[in-house]
């Protein structure tokens, strides 16, 4: 365990052991495969016309979205996993929980798909949705209404790290009697367990680090109760927004390497951010795990560690920040995050473009904001990139 680690909460010392059994015992399929067989049937036969072997329909379940279901609500200390189309379709059935006329407290920095699904679809349903800075939890309480039904925000946020209290917000709901969720996808299951904290919906774009390796489309809701779980699995199967069962097994494959890869991530993300802090190029580093940022105390005190996420304030506008994109060799310039592979890309033009400018003001999502996602490569080699390409953005 690395010195930065032994800081943190310890992580949950069987992770990588049900990361890699469970949902995936042998025992379960007539040939004792070690690795899942996957089920691509869209349909079962049936015993009798009230009896069946578990599975009836495609869309309603199948066996190898069982397997990442089950391993997912394990990896969470949860009794429910729901996996979704994508992490949006697992967003789009959360927010159907929901009536018109009800009203939604939703961190103000969120991912930009997100707040466009919140804005551009969810709002016009007639469900109101008021955006405040969850860092300060009294600006939650402050937009609490009759009608407010659920509490939700993404820790850290995306796309500039802020971190939110979810003790105290699980604290707040819960005198209100009002449903929180929390996307947990930057972080994984791996360094934080938010129902564990006393959230009661945990949703993950499994797109990202869950899956790790860019080649999988697919979101997950986890809960641990009963009501919720069975309106979400109705939710599930009336909107249709499955997952394919191939890719269900990609999922469940990259999970089996979540422990391992998070640690590389973190390693090498703090090395990053770390270097970036000292680069006469950049103005200010985001990242949690850095005594620089305002919440380090916070994070330590309900993760066990930190991805690879982070961003950074380059010197400059818009034209220096085309030439970094354009000088970087390693790093991509693409959208997601969460793979092996180091990738960069600039929030304001990419996964922020449409949100509203004042919105974006207000976050610091600006020309020079550049967000990374550190892969696993070797650290030397990415900063090397990262300094060459700063030096090249600067000159
Ligand atoms: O792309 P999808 O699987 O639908 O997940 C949406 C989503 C939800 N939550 C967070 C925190 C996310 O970052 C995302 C997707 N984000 C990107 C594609 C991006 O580049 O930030």
């Amino acid at each position: 365990m690395s010195k930065e680690k032994s800081e943190f909460l310890d992580v949950d010392p069987n992770f990588a052991t049900k990361a890699i059994h469970v949902g995936s015992e042998p025992e379960q399929w007539h040939s004792w495969a070690m690795v899942p067989p996957i089920s691509m049937a869209t349909t079962f036969k049936q015993m009798s016309l009230d009896n069946s072997k578990g599975y009836e329909y495609g869309r309603l379940d199948n066996p190898s979205r069982a397997v990442l279901q089950k391993c997912l609500a394990a990896l969470d200390e949860a009794k429910y996993g729901l996996c979704f189309a994508s992490g949006l379709g697992a967003m789009t059935a959360l927010v159907s929980l929901f009536n018109s006329g009800d009203h939604v407290v939703c961190g103000d920095d969120i991912y930009g798909g997100t707040n466009e699904l919140l804005r551009e679809v969810v709002s016009r349903l007639g469900i109101e949705i008021s955006y405040v800075n969850t860092t300060d939890v009294a600006n939650i309480a402050k937009a609490i209404k009759p009608n407010t039904k659920l509490i939700y925000c993404e820790t850290p946020t995306n796309p500039t790290l802020k971190v939110t209290d979810l003790r105290k917000v699980a604290e707040l709901a819960k005198s209100k009697n009002i449903l929180t969720a929390v996307d947990n996808t930057f972080l994984t299951s791996y360094f934080q367990r938010p129902l564990n904290l006393g959230i009661d919906v945990v949703l993950y774009s499994l797109t990202k680090y869950m899956n790790g390796h860019s080649d999988a489309m697919m979101g997950a809701l986890v809960t641990s109760n009963e009501e919720i779980y069975k309106r979400l699995k109705i939710l599930q199967n009336a909107m249709g927004i499955v997952p394919s069962p191939f890719d269900c097994a990609m999922v469940t494959r990259g999970l089996k390497t979540l422990a391992v890869r998070m640690r590389e991530h973190m390693s090498n993300a703090l090395k990053v951010g770390q270097f970036l802090e000292k680069h006469p190029a950049v103005e200010k580093v985001l990242h949690p795990g850095l005594p620089s940022h305002p919440q380090y105390e916070l994070t330590k005190s309900q993760t066990s560690g930190h991805s690879g996420m982070l961003s950074f304030y380059l010197k400059g506008g818009l034209e220096e920040s085309r030439k970094f994109f354009k000088a970087i060799k390693i790093f991509a310039l693409a959208a997601s995050l969460g793979g092996v592979e180091s990738l960069a890309e600039l929030p304001t033009l990419g996964a922020h473009l449409h949100v509203p400018a004042k919105q974006k003001a207000e976050q610091g999502i600006t020309d020079n904001l550049i967000r990374l996602s550190v892969g696993i490569e070797s650290i030397d080699d990415l900063l090397e990139d990262l300094d060459q390409a700063l030096k090249a953005a600067t000159s």
